[in-house]
């Protein structure tokens, strides 16, 4: 696989000097200044293309290409936002990017309570507290009918937090779930907006009455109006599973299990649908069997994010070091290395391209803490998982090489 990283263009702390000193070979990363639902120009895409090269470095992914809310729910102006999207899928495959990790999750990018939780060994991850995000549900966002959502056990720890929560816990937990965790990832809510729960409540009510099914259905439309530009530029689209792979917040949620997977791509079985191969979501829901799911789904991925996750009885889930939990990524990487011989074997005249992977929330550590990084993007947490998936990926091919023999 080819080792990429996710960078956050020229502002980003890390710079491509830093990262090809590292061993990283390709990029993934986005117009993070262009607003959601406007077109990306040749220019632009080709601006950013050529600085990457000028630093030794190829674009290998766009992450991501945001899908519009509107096409999401199927508003009135779905089809212009639609052909917008075409365009700049257009443009990107012209510049030579044919990579494109996108997610069709309603409102919410990814959710997490706590961003710094502390381990033992000094260093602090990611972490996702149940009944921390009951609590904002029933009553910060106080939305309607919530505590039907949860068990009576989960009610009775929000009752018990209820009575020691002050204004600055709440304030950190609507920082952490809605602010800190979107607006870097050119999500929904940015940290320059004065209202973010009134504007988070606004945007789920853009669901109301969108089932599952409903929401299946725009997927499949909005797929199936792409397709023809994918299949001229050779773009692969790859959508993001659901982080995390459960129902929240009463929204539809459709990219969470084995079901969800087969559905969307039978529903429009051209290869340019596929998926982007996350892990360390998968292996939150504890539906979720991993590995299975990688040898099922391996010709279908254009893109993988190898990290873990470790699932606790109470459903809390935190993220795990990346050759530990349940995602189980040596065996991963076998799975894709054997994939990556397959389509070498189906196309022995052609250069094929190499699988793109990148770690994945690592954890704070080194000081890490200091430097404001976006949440779950550490410089020094995330070379080490590097270094680590790296290692795994020289045993694995060592292996793979030497059974040829
Ligand atoms: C979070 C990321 C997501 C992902 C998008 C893809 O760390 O995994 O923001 O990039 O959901 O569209």
């Amino acid at each position: 696989m080819e080792k990429t990283w996710r960078w956050f263009g020229p502002n980003d702390k890390i710079t491509l000097d830093m990262l090809r000193q590292i061993g990283v070979e390709g990029i993934v990363t986005a117009l993070h200044h262009i607003k959601g639902g406007e077109v990306w120009s040749y220019d632009e895409v080709m601006k950013m293309k050529t600085y990457i090269e000028s630093h030794g470095l190829r674009w290998s992914v766009v992450e991501s290409l945001p899908v519009s809310e509107s096409i999401k729910y199927g508003g009135p102006d779905r089809d212009e936002l639609i052909e917008k999207y075409k365009e700049s899928l257009a443009n990107l495959g012209r510049a030579g990017v044919h990579t494109i990790c996108y997610n069709f999750m309603p409102v919410l990018d990814w959710a997490r309570t706590d961003l710094e939780n502390p381990n033992p060994d000094g260093t602090s991850s990611l972490y996702f507290n149940h009944a921390e995000f009951a609590y904002f549900d029933i009553h910060i966002l106080k939305r309607q009918g919530a505590e039907s959502d949860y068990t009576d056990e989960t009610l009775a720890e929000v009752s018990e937090m209820k009575k020691t929560m002050t204004p600055a816990d709440e304030h950190r937990l609507v920082d952490n779930i809605i602010v800190r965790t979107q607006g870097f990832v050119n999500g929904n809510i940015t940290e320059d907006d004065e209202h973010p729960v009134e504007l988070f409540r606004s945007l789920l009510h853009l669901y109301d009455g969108i089932t599952p099914d409903q929401l299946r259905q725009n997927m499949k439309y909005f797929l199936e109006a792409i397709m023809p530009v994918c299949d001229e530029w050779d773009m692969n689209m790859c959508v993001h599973p659901d982080d995390p792979p459960l129902q929240i917040l009463g929204l539809p949620r459709i990219v969470c299990c084995d079901k969800d997977i087969e559905w969307f791509l039978n529903a429009v079985p051209n290869k340019h649908n596929g998926l982007t191969f996350c892990a360390g979501s998968l292996s939150a829901g504890i539906h979720n069997d991993v590995p299975a799911l990688a040898r099922k789904y391996a010709d279908r991925t254009w893109f993988v994010h190898l990290r873990s996750t470790n699932v606790f009885p109470n459903g809390d889930f935190k993220e795990a070091s990346h050759l530990g939990g349940r995602a189980h990524i040596i065996e991963l990487v076998q799975i894709f290395e054997k994939e990556m011989q397959r389509r070498r074997a189906a196309n022995p005249d052609a250069t094929v391209a190499e699988l793109p992977m990148r770690v994945d929330h690592a954890p704070l550590m080194l000081g890490d803490e200091k430097m404001g990084y976006n949440a779950g993007y550490s410089f020094h947490g995330r070379m080490l998982a590097l270094g680590q998936v790296e290692g795994v990926m020289a045993a694995v091919n060592h292996q793979l090489s030497q059974a040829q023999v």
